[in-house]
Formats: structure tokens, C-alpha cells, sequence
């Protein structure tokens, strides 16, 4: 080597990655260390990256997809970090799950030596980890040479956030981390992306089209997603839901967009205005199972593949989401923000409120279902049930609005969903389009460190078991989570007895009367055992003044909840008339 080589400043495959992460704004890593990535997170950290490190990568992967979530409408994708193939395969559930709810991150993991897993040689961990991740993400890439980081982390954070958001794979191979390169040239390389969410502006003829059916019709209703409290469009959400009077039912993850107790919001009549509505102005919700497919008896149809009278408008970013299951008579193809500005300019100031037959009939459903709601949290049982613990819930998100809730299970999450009103949008984040248990600790871990937050962690006991040992993780940080575990010794509930006699018990059931809480003690964290509404109360209150991470191991009627909760019909029937 020349002395004018030596004396050159020179950088790597590290350093680039870090350089070009930072460049975008990303200021948060979820993962875990090990072959080839340990350098990596060290390096990380020591150049001002938050490094967030895992007992699983699974839990890793949940929380970068929820920091997309939050994020992803500023054009920052989540991040998680992974070692190669074992590694590489426990993120990519969560991968997976974030391009299904539309959520953008970035899976990074380190692989192997690309001579000897391409002829299958036995390399350690080896794995073609690319071709794996492709069919389960929006796109995948791989690094092979440091002077192509820049464009490869650019590649993957635009297509991460733009357009329908969603799961991108990047492999960088072990080899590549230390390659190097002339630190000048290295630093030319980067791209720092510009634009990276784009304004999809929807079509005049498109607006004018989805204004016409709204104009006409006798019961509108608003259909709010989690593509709408994503798109970080609150304000002209709220005035197109109050200038036009419609009245709106937000989906899981949308509660909160306006407050649960809006005038406005027809949940509590849920089954009462699907069927009923006339026009449907869909709003980043997709007719998915969650929405019966937009037919059958739930939206009036005779039988389960009847469609209903109702014609529906579509505001969605993907133009190939329209007529997924029903016709749409009209799409509205762009992002949240803009079509619904749009609306706005062409509703103008005297847009007729809809008939108060409607409105009058919602509300009388309405006033009729929240009366027997709180009829039913004023009861005091013994020992406690899903109502009376989620009632103090309840009182402790309003008077903590801007605390992030967690939410899973399957009683657990329905009685939480229809009890617990939120009034800030993106605070409730949940299981999501697949009902997938596990996301509750990585979910809780993201959302405090993101949004700096108290969170609230409402558990069901099966659910909390998937990501429990991340517990030592909210230990570590020190953040502010407060996790209630809704204990009801099993999946549903605990009180399945095995048909055989066998000592087995069945196979929804647990340890009776585990006590959850000692788990968090054994990092040093709050454990309370809780089995009353005021203890739950007096423990919920401490923890979100204290800030210290805190388990309530909540002990609630081992008998209270039901099949599946209330997606009961989904499970199959047996059709055997003896047994075998
Ligand atoms: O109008 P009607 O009369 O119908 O009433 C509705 C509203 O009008 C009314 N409401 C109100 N009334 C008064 N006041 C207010 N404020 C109010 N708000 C609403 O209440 C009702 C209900 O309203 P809702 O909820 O809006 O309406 P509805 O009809 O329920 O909505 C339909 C749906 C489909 C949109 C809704 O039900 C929904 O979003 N469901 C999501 C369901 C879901 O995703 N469940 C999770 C999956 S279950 C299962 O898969 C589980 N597993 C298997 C498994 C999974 N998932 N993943 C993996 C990786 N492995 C395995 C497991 C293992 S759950 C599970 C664990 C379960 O055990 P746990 O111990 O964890 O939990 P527990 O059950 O607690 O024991
Ligand atoms: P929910 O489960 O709340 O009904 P879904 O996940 O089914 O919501 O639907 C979300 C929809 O929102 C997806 O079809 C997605 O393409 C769309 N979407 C996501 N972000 C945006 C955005 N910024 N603008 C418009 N649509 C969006
Ligand atoms: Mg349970």
C-alpha cells in the first residue's frame, strides 16, 4: 500500500449503516445481539443510536412494527436488528404481521457467507435468508458491497413508508459489515431520502364521484381504520366528521381519532348502524374479516354471502383494495390526508347534517347499550370479573389520556375494546388484523420508549406468556409500563376439565392461581397481587405516578369469559357423531 493509501481516512460496512440510518432519522434499534451483529449494536450505541435490546427477536420485530405505527406517517419506519437464520426466522413473524396491518419496518439481519450458502455448504447458521423473507414482505433487499448501504437503506425505507406501508427485509451479509472504503467516498454514497411519503392526491372527478353518493344519502356512516389514525391526518378528520354530522364507528386501533365519547361515535350501536347505513365512506379500513367481508347478516344481508343494500366510498392508498370483497361505487384513491381535504373543499360550509331519524334512532340505541354497560361496571362481584377490573381501567385512561394502551387476549381484548374509551388518537394499539397473541410486551416496549409515555399493558394471561420475558427488558430501561394481566388461569378461561380423567388438565387451562406478579419482582420491578377493584385502582394509580415498571396480576372469575370472546363463530364445528 501506497503512504498516500495508508494516510486516506477510511470507513466500513458498520460505520455506513449507522451513517445512513442516522441520516434518515431513525433513532431507535429494537434487537438482539449476537453473530454477525454484535460489533454492530455496540457501535450503535456508541454513535448516539438508542439500542434496544431484546430477550427475543420476536418481541424485537413487534415493537419496531408498532414504532412504525406511530412514526411511519413522518416517513420513519421501525427498525429491528437480528442475528442470521434462527434469529433472522423469529423476527420475521412480526415482519410478516407488520406488512399484513400495513406498518412500516425494517428488518435488518446479518447472514451468512454467500459462496457457502448459495452451494449449501453448511455455514454457520446458514440460511437463504432473502428468498425466505420475500413472499412475506413488501420488498426485500441484499447488500453485497459497503458503496451500495447508502441505496440499500434509502430502497428500503421508501419502499417501507410509501405508498400502503408495510415489512421490508434487508440481509447484510457478515462479510460486508467489515469491508472498507474511503471515508469521503463512503460519505457521498448515503442518500438521505427525500420525500420518503409522497402526497397521494386523489382524483377531481374521483372526489366529485364520492361527494354525489355522500350528498344523497339518508344514513350516512363513517368507517374510521387504522390506516386514519396512521395517516396523522386528526384535524381534518375530526372537522370532516363535524361539518358533515355523520355519524362515525372507529375500528380497534382508530379509537381515540375523536374521543370515544363524541357525540358523534356510534360504537355503542355498532350492530344497530351497519346494517341500517345507507352510504358507507370507508376511511383506511379495509372490508376484512374484522368488517364481515362488508356483506352478510351484519350488514343486512339474508345469509352470511348476501350482500347488504349499502354503497360504499373507499379512501385507501392502495388503488387495488376497492372491490376486494364488495363492489365500491366509490374509490377514493390516495392517502388519508388528502382525500380528506379534498372532501372538505368540496363540502364546503352548508353541507346538509344527515336526517334526524337516523341520527335520533343511533342515539337511542346508543343511550339504551351504554345504560347497560353501566349497569354492568357498577357491579362488584367477587372474586372480580373482565367488567368490574376494567372499569377502574376505564376511570385511569381518562384521567391519564395521553398514556398508551396495550391490548391482547381474546376476553381480555373485546371487554377492553368496548369498555376502556380513548381520546388521543394512535394511544391504543393492539393485536390487529391477525389476532395475533405476542405483541404485548414488544408493543409496550416501543410505545414508551417512542412516545416517552406511561403504559398501560392490558393482558390476557395466555397472551402475556408469548412475550413475558421481556418483563427484564422494561426492568432494564427503567420505562414507565404498567402491566395488567387479566388472570383467569387460561386461554378463554380456566375451567376445561379434561374428558379422560387423565392428570393432564385440558388444554385451555394453566397453573391455577399463578402469580404473575413475582415475575416482575425478580427483576426489580412493582409486582401487586390484586383481587379487587381497589386494590387494581390503588396499584394502576401508583404506577403511572411512580413511573416504575409494574406488574398487577389482576385475579379475576376463572369462569368470566367466553370461547375465542366475541369472535366465538369463527371456530369450527365438529361434525363426528361418535368418537374415535
Ligand atoms: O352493537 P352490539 O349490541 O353488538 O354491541 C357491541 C357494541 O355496540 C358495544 N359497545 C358498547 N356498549 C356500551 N358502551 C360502549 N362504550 C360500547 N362500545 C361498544 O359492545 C359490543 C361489542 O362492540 P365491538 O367490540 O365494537 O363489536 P364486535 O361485534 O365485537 O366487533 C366485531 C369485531 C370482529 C370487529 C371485534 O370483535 C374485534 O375486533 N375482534 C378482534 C378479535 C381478535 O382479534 N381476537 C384475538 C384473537 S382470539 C384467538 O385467536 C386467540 N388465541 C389463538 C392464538 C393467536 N391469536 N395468536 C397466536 C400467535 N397463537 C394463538 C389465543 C391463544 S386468543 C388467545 C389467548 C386467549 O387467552 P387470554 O388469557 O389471553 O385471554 P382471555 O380470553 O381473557 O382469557
Ligand atoms: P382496520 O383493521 O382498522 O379496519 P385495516 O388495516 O384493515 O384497518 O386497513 C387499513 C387500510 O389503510 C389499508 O388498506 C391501507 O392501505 C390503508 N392506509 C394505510 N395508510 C394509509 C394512508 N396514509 N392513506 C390512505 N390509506 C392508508
Ligand atoms: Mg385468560
Amino acid at each position: 500500500m501506497s503512504n498516500d493509501a495508508q494516510s486516506r481516512e477510511l470507513t466500513d460496512g458498520f460505520h455506513l449503516v449507522i451513517d445512513a440510518l442516522k441520516l434518515n432519522g431513525i433513532k431507535n434499534i429494537y434487537g438482539l445481539p449476537g453473530i454477525p451483529v454484535t460489533d454492530l449494536t455496540r457501535m450503535m450505541q456508541a454513535e448516539g443510536l438508542r439500542v434496544i435490546s431484546f430477550r427475543h427477536e420476536a418481541n424485537a420485530g413487534n415493537a419496531a412494527a408498532i414504532a412504525g405505527f406511530m412514526n411511519g406517517a413522518e416517513g420513519v419506519p421501525g427498525i429491528c436488528l437480528t442475528v442470521s437464520a434462527p434469529g433472522f426466522l423469529n423476527g420475521l413473524v412480526a415482519l410478516a404481521n407488520a406488512t399484513t396491518n400495513c406498518w412500516p419496518m425494517i428488518l435488518i439481519s446479518g447472514s451468512s457467507e454467500r459462496e457457502i450458502v448459495d452451494l449449501q455448504q453448511g455455514d454457520y447458521e446458514e440460511m437463504d435468508q432473502l428468498a425466505i423473507a420475500k413472499p412475506l414482505c413488501k420488498a426485500a433487499f441484499r447488500v453485497l458491497n459497503a458503496e451500495d448501504i447508502g441505496v440499500g437503506i434509502a430502497r428500503a425505507i421508501r419502499a417501507a413508508v410509501s405508498g400502503r406501508p408495510g415489512g421490508v427485509y434487508l440481509d447484510l451479509p457478515a462479510k460486508l459489515f467489515s469491508q472498507a472504503m474511503d471515508a469521503a467516498a463512503g460519505q457521498a454514497s448515503l442518500i438521505k431520502v427525500v420525500d420518503p411519503v409522497p402526497r397521494q392526491i386523489p382524483g377531481a372527478d374521483a372526489v366529485k364521484r364520492a361527494l354525489d353518493l355522500l350528498k344523497g344519502a339518508k344514513k350516512p356512516l363513517i368507517l374510521l381504520g387504522k390506516g386514519a389514525a396512521y395517516a396523522q391526518a386528526d384535524a381534518d378528520l375530526k372537522a370532516l366528521v363535524e361539518k358533515t354530522g355523520i355519524p362515525y364507528l372507529p375500528m380497534s386501533m382508530a379509537k381515540g381519532i375523536l374521543p370515544d365519547n363524541h357525540a358523534q361515535s356510534a360504537a355503542a350501536a355498532r350492530s344497530y348502524v351497519l346494517p341500517e347505513a345507507d352510504v358507507v365512506l370507508l376511511i383506511g379500513a379495509r372490508l376484512n374479516w374484522l368488517l364481515s367481508h362488508g356483506k352478510g347478516k351484519t350488514w343486512g344481508g339474508k345469509d352470511h354471502k348476501d350482500w347488504g343494500k349499502q354503497k360504499f366510498i373507499q379512501i385507501d392508498i392502495s388503488p387495488t383494495e376497492a372491490d376486494s370483497n364488495v363492489a365500491i361505487d366509490a374509490p377514493l384513491v390516495g392517502d388519508v390526508g388528502s382525500c380528506v381535504s379534498a372532501l372538505l373543499a368540496g363540502i364546503g360550509s352548508n353541507w346538509a347534517k344527515p336526517p334526524a331519524e337516523w341520527t335520533n334512532a343511533i342515539n337511542e340505541r346508543k343511550t339504551k347499550n351504554v345504560a347497560k354497560m353501566a349497569e354492568t361496571l357498577a357491579k362488584d362481584p367477587v372474586p372480580m370479573n373482565f367488567h368490574s377490573a376494567l372499569n377502574v381501567v376505564r376511570d385511569i385512561v381518562k384521567a391519564n389520556p395521553d398514556a398508551m394502551l396495550v391490548n391482547e387476549g381474546a376476553n381480555a381484548l373485546d371487554f377492553t375494546r368496548s369498555i376502556v374509551d380513548m381520546y388521543k388518537p394512535r394511544k391504543r394499539l393492539d393485536v390487529g388484523t391477525w389476532g395475533v397473541m405476542g405483541i404485548g410486551m414488544g408493543f409496550a416496549v416501543a410505545a414508551a420508549v417512542e412516545s416517552g409515555q406511561p403504559v398501560i399493558a392490558i393482558e390476557g394471561d395466555s397472551a402475556f406468556g408469548f412475550s413475558g420475558m421481556e418483563v427484564e427488558t422494561i426492568c432494564r430501561y427503567n420505562l414507565p409500563v404498567c402491566v395488567v394481566i387479566m388472570n383467569n388461569n387460561g386461554v378463554y378461561r380456566g375451567t376445561d376439565v379434561n374428558p379422560t380423567g387423565g392428570a393432564d388438565v385440558a388444554p385451555t387451562v394453566f397453573v391455577k392461581g399463578a402469580r404473575y406478579d413475582k415475575l416482575m419482582e425478580a427483576f426489580g420491578g412493582v409486582g401487586v397481587n390484586a383481587t379487587t377493584p381497589a386494590e387494581l385502582r390503588k396499584a394502576m394509580e401508583e404506577a403511572i405516578k411512580s413511573r416504575k415498571p409494574t406488574l398487577i396480576n389482576a385475579v379475576i372469575d376463572e369462569t368470566a369469559g367466553t370461547e375465542s370472546g366475541r369472535i366465538t363463530s369463527l371456530n369450527p364445528a365438529s361434525v363426528a357423531t361418535k368418537k374415535h
